[in-house]
């Protein structure tokens, strides 16, 4: 679709979020503009009673298509795919039943399992007085490393073998694990080939990389200001 027939698509993102970055590498992909709406996380602008009338959920990525609001990135990366997919659809939300089950069990795995673990180290470090990840945090990190891993050990990408959506959103996810708990590549391998192969495609250079540096380097500088 040509950019004149676009109608103004708004994202509200952080550079920072894995959720937002994986719906801009979408976008960046199928050759979409956005306007950039950009609410303070740290200020609590999410939780004001306007941003709660976009998405009562309080969290970013959103989307504004026109009249739809839609939150939640794999929904809109999905969305975006209905709508302005064309060429690209097939390859990375494969239309034959069985290939679109794995993508979507690596679609939730990631919204409800990968991204859970993130989280549980992000918000503490930002809303409260966490001074890095604890126990916990790194072991339920390396179980998540290991699901990846089988899932790799069986296909070259996550859920096909081909990239899919699943990688985009998996790899946004993973690259902002990998700022909390470093891959060990003799124990994950297939994790660490995938993820290289990943890091070479433009968009993740431009867009998830600087983000997840960021992220990385802000949970860095709050952990070790508190700690004696
Ligand atoms: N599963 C959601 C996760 C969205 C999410 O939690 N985003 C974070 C930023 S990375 C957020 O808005 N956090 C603010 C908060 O939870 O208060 C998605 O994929 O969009």
């Amino acid at each position: 679709m040509s950019l004149y027939n676009q109608a103004r698509l708004v994202l509200y993102k952080h550079d920072a979020s894995p959720p937002a970055n994986a719906v801009r590498m979408v976008g960046a992909i199928l050759g979409l503009q956005f306007d950039y709406e950009e609410p303070n996380l740290i200020k609590g602008e999410h939780k004001s009673p306007e941003f709660k009338k976009i998405n009562p959920m309080s969290t970013i990525p959103v989307l504004k298509d026109g009249n739809l609001v839609v939150s939640e990135s794999h929904a809109i990366i999905l969305y975006l795919l209905n709508k302005y997919g064309v060429e690209h659809k097939e390859t990375l939300y494969p239309p034959d039943p069985a290939t679109r089950a794995i993508v979507d069990q690596c679609l939730y795995f990631d919204a409800g399992v990968l991204f859970s673990y993130m989280r549980a180290v992000t918000v503490p470090t930002f809303t409260s007085t966490l001074d890095g990840p604890t126990e916990k945090h790194i072991s339920d990190i390396e179980e998540g490393y290991s699901v990846l891993e089988a899932y790799l050990s069986q296909r070259a990408y996550v859920a096909a073998d081909r990239l899919t959506v699943a990688d985009i959103s998996i790899g946004s996810t993973v690259a902002a694990l990998l700022g909390i708990h470093a891959l060990d590549a003799n124990k994950f391998p297939k994790i660490k080939a995938w993820f290289d192969r990943l890091s070479a495609e433009s968009y993740f250079k431009e867009v998830n990389a600087p983000g997840a540096a960021l992220l990385a380097k802000s949970l860095r500088n709050l952990w070790s200001s508190r700690r004696p």
